[in-house]
């Protein structure tokens, strides 16, 4: 590799201020962004996005799910392009740092490659992944799922949020349903930059993570159906309470996962009483569950666990308990060559690091069922992530950047 391309490092002032500039779009009172995917938020980044590619010299291409795709020419246009990104979509109470960082720091590598005058063997394709988050439309990471086969266009597209709206209707509402099949773009690499979203880099005092494994993730919708009846005249004996029956089943997602520990985790994000009211026993309530573990035959024990336990509840409270899984996510096992990759440019850049498994889902674990990938992780403050203090500092989101850039460059090859 030339010299220059060896000792090149991105601006951080302008790779700091492109977070900064776009968090504008969903800021929220506490410092935080809300931009649901496929809302009015998420078009006006995905067009600041289009343009600052296209700014950047980029061919920007939309896939009919949405995903962005920016090309950079390389010099053997025969080659199939590096791919590198994220997300920009962000869940309700997210910050500034999730799914962003990676992305903009994609646009940044293309920046500075741009004003070195840098050439690569290979093209560059810096990517905008819909809807990474899951939270308006499940699951998770459905875009990059479906790049990678795991769903077909058509069953994406008919996926509902709770207000009946589907995925189609809501790209067509922001102008961004494109063109290109899914899928139909190949990469011969692909790498993101991420916030770790936990707390074990900061506490360890290490700039870089080297991620070498991502969680098993099962999504669940669950419902519990029970009996309306009046809160006066009911005896507490006679009650079927769906409220009360999730109270338990919350208490044993808990327990299961503890029992299965360190490293299971499992949490009921969402419950929706169907038509709660002060003096009305609950006879109706939707709720979800998500858990994860790193090993697989963990995640099956806490899925009977879960279910044996589920049936004591419904029989004791003489409810129904329905609970569907709607996601299975094996764990991932990233490119051992990718990943001393990511080692040898955060050692040849000097950055302190450890090799770290996901705890959190991402585009790249869907990417690396189908392509060669890696992740590289920065810390984030307290490891706070979906949450309005999310935070980061510029020193570690510049080192992010610069292993992600140098990575690359030894992936794509450097023609001039
Ligand atoms: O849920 C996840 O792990 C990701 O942050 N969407
Ligand atoms: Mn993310
Ligand atoms: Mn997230």
């Amino acid at each position: 590799m030339s010299k220059i391309a060896s000792n090149l490092q991105i601006d951080s002032a302008r790779l700091w201020d492109t977070i900064h500039e776009t968090a504008k779009f969903g800021a929220t009172p506490k410092g935080g962004v809300r931009r649901l995917t496929l809302g009015p938020e998420d078009k006006q980044v995905r067009d600041w996005f289009r343009e600052a590619c296209e700014t950047a010299g980029l061919e920007v291409h939309v896939d009919a799910l949405g995903s962005m795709f920016g090309l950079r020419r390389g010099r053997d246009m025969t080659k199939p392009p590096v791919g590198l990104g994220s997300h920009l979509d962000t869940q309700p109470t997210g910050g500034k740092y999730d799914g962003v960082l990676g992305t903009l720091a994609a646009l940044e590598v293309v920046r500075t490659l741009n004003d070195a005058g840098i050439e690569t063997e290979t093209p560059l394709c810096i990517c905008n992944w819909t809807n990474e988050e899951g939270s308006r439309f499940a699951p998770a990471t459905m875009a990059s799922a479906a790049y990678a086969g795991e769903y077909t266009t058509d069953n994406i597209l008919a996926r509902k949020d709770a207000t009946g709206v589907t995925v189609g209707e809501a790209l067509d509402g922001i102008g961004y349903r494109g063109s290109e099949a899914v899928g139909a773009r190949k990469f011969g690499a692909f790498v993101e930059l991420h916030i770790e979203q936990g707390p074990l880099l900061e506490a360890e005092h290490k700039t870089i993570g080297v991620v070498d494994r991502g969680q098993g993730i099962i999504w669940y919708d669950g419902k519990i159906t029970g009996f309306e009846s009046h809160a006066g005249t009911t005896p507490m004996p006679l009650r079927r309470d769906a409220l009360a029956a999730l109270s338990e089943i919350v208490l044993a997602v808990e327990r299961i996962a503890k029992a299965h520990g360190p490293n299971a985790v499992g949490t009921v994000g969402e419950a929706v009483i169907a038509a709660p009211s002060r003096n009305v026993i609950p006879g109706e309530i939707a709720f979800t569950t998500d858990i994860r573990s790193p090993n697989s035959e963990t995640l099956e024990a806490i899925d009977r666990e879960l279910r044996e336990a589920m049936a004591g509840i419904a029989a004791r409270r003489r409810v129904e308990i329905g609970f569907e899984a709607i996601w299975r996510k094996p764990p991932t096992i990233f490119n051992p060559k990718l990943v001393d990759a990511v080692e040898n440019s955060t050692k040849a850049l000097g950055y302190s690091h450890r090799r770290i498994t996901s705890g959190a889902g991402h585009d790249a674990c869907n990417l690396a069922t189908v392509v060669p990938a890696a992740m590289i992780f920065v810390p984030c403050k307290d490891g706070v992530s979906h949450n309005e203090l999310e935070d980061a500092t510029q020193a570690d989101c510049t080192a992010g950047a610069n292993v992600l850039m140098h990575t690359v460059l030894a992936l794509a090859g450097v023609a001039s």
